[in-house]
Formats: C-alpha cells, sequence, structure tokens
C-alpha cells in the first residue's frame, strides 16, 4: 500500500489502516511522514480536547463518561490515553482501558493507549502526529487523556483545542503548587467526586486562583454521569 494509499483508508474510517499507522508512529518510522503530512493538508482537525489533571482524579472515568455523552448525540469518539506511569503497556493503561470497555463494541468510539516512556526524542513527538492522524481519521472528536505532572504531559496539550483540568476533593493544595503550570494552561476546570465531601475547598482555591479569567468551573461525578453533559457542552 503506497502513502495516499494508506491515508485514503485513514480518513474514510478504516480502523486497520489507522492503527498500523499509528503504531508507525510509535515506532518512530520516517516512512509515515508523508502519510501524516497528506492527511494533515487533506481536512482541517476534529475537535480536539485533552484531559488532564493528577492520578486519581478520575480522568479516565470522566472520559468515559464524555462518550457516551458525545454518542448520545452521534458524535464519533476517538481518544487517546497517555500513562507515564506505565513502562510499556501495564499499569493504569490496563485499567484505563477497562474503564472505556464499554465502549468496546461500538464502531463510533475508537480507543488508543499510548506509553510515555521508551519515546526517543520524547513523548510528544509521537503523541502530536497521533493526534493530527486521529482528528483526520473520520471522528468528529478526539480526547486525549493524559497525567498532569511532566512538561512532556503539558507539551502534548499544545495539540489540543481545549484543555480541561481535572481536579477531585483533596487536590486544592496542588493549585497552589502546580509545579507545572498545567493552571494556566487550562480552559476548563472540572472538580470531579462530586459525591465527596471538600468539593467546596477545592473550588474556592480554585476561584481564588483563576480571579476573574471567567474560566468555566465545572463538578462532576464521573461515576454517574452527573455534571457529564454540561461538561461536554463546554467543551464541545
Ligand atoms: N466516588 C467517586 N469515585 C470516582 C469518581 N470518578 C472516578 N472515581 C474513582 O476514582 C478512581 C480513579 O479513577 P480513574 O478514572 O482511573 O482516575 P485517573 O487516574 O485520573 O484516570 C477509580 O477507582 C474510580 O472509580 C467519582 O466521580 N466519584
Ligand atoms: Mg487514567
Amino acid at each position: 500500500m503506497n502513502g495516499s494509499d494508506l491515508a485514503g483508508r485513514v480518513r474514510s474510517g478504516d480502523r486497520r489502516a489507522l492503527a498500523r499507522l499509528v503504531s508507525q508512529i510509535e515506532s518512530g518510522d520516517p516512512a509515515v511522514d508523508p502519510v501524516i503530512a497528506t492527511l494533515i493538508d487533506s481536512a482541517p482537525p476534529a475537535r480536539r480536547i485533552g484531559i488532564t489533571g493528577p492520578p486519581g482524579a478520575g480522568k479516565s472515568t470522566l472520559v468515559d463518561a464524555m462518550i457516551s455523552e458525545f454518542r448520545s448525540s452521534g458524535n464519533k469518539v476517538a481518544v487517546l490515553a497517555i500513562d507515564p506511569t506505565s513502562p510499556i503497556t501495564g499499569g493504569a493503561l490496563l485499567g484505563d482501558r477497562i474503564r472505556m470497555q464499554g465502549h468496546v463494541d461500538d464502531s463510533g468510539v475508537y480507543v488508543r493507549s499510548m506509553a510515555a516512556r521508551g519515546h526517543l526524542g520524547g513523548l510528544s513527538l509521537a503523541a502530536a502526529p497521533t493526534i493530527a492522524v486521529l482528528a483526520r481519521a473520520g471522528f468528529d472528536v478526539v480526547l486525549v487523556e493524559t497525567v498532569g505532572v511532566g512538561q512532556s504531559e503539558l507539551e502534548i496539550m499544545d495539540h489540543v483545542d481545549s484543555v480541561v483540568l481535572v481536579l477531585a476533593p483533596g487536590w486544592g493544595d496542588q493549585i497552589q503548587a502546580d509545579k507545572a503550570g498545567i493552571v494556566e494552561i487550562a480552559d476548563v476546570f472540572v472538580i470531579n467526586k462530586g459525591d465527596r465531601p471538600g468539593v467546596d475547598v477545592v473550588q474556592r482555591a480554585l476561584q481564588e486562583r483563576l480571579g476573574d479569567t471567567g474560566a468555566p468551573i465545572l463538578v462532576t461525578t464521573a461515576t454517574t454521569g452527573e455534571g457529564v453533559p454540561a461538561l461536554v457542552e463546554v467543551v464541545r
């Protein structure tokens, strides 16, 4: 298959072609560069939404609930889940896949995991073209989940249209510290685990930090889906 054939197949929604292309990107194969260029030239990107925040805040659960919400209005959704704690594909990545398992039989949903370690030249070198490709592969929305801790995770957020920072009760101090600078790059703020005590503490810490920037602060309970329609309304 030549490059333009592969690009055409990816655009038409051929999942096997898409999976192959992403694997080639991950392995650093330079042969894919013209294919990516063709895809980028072929169409404007789908809506790209970054979901970031500390480990355990409920990002993957929230992504799963967002998928359901997007699907209920007929949108096709691709997910790129990136986990820096996983050496290859184990650990939390497996958990993320299980969390999004409810959508495996849905042809309108595509979930791809990517381990953060082991990418020559840095994670965003593989993530950026993958996001570009997913955004031209027949989906309406691309959700990118990263753990908001390191510099490379932050860099990935340069490649999305909108950044959602997910926090949970107990993470108020994280807002003050924020060594990575994630608060600056986020457009939308979510306090997840709305069913747990301490939402108001995080809310106040966020309001103090954000001042009157007008950035939306939403409360969700990802496990029940509460607040998720409002979130999707803001980011779509
Ligand atoms: N009580 C409660 N637990 C939640 C909520 N959202 C996620 N969790 C739980 O929090 C844990 C971490 O969730 P996960 O989505 O893996 O977080 P991630 O590391 O940010 O991706 C899991 O046990 C989830 O079931 C929520 O809204 N309420
Ligand atoms: Mg996760």
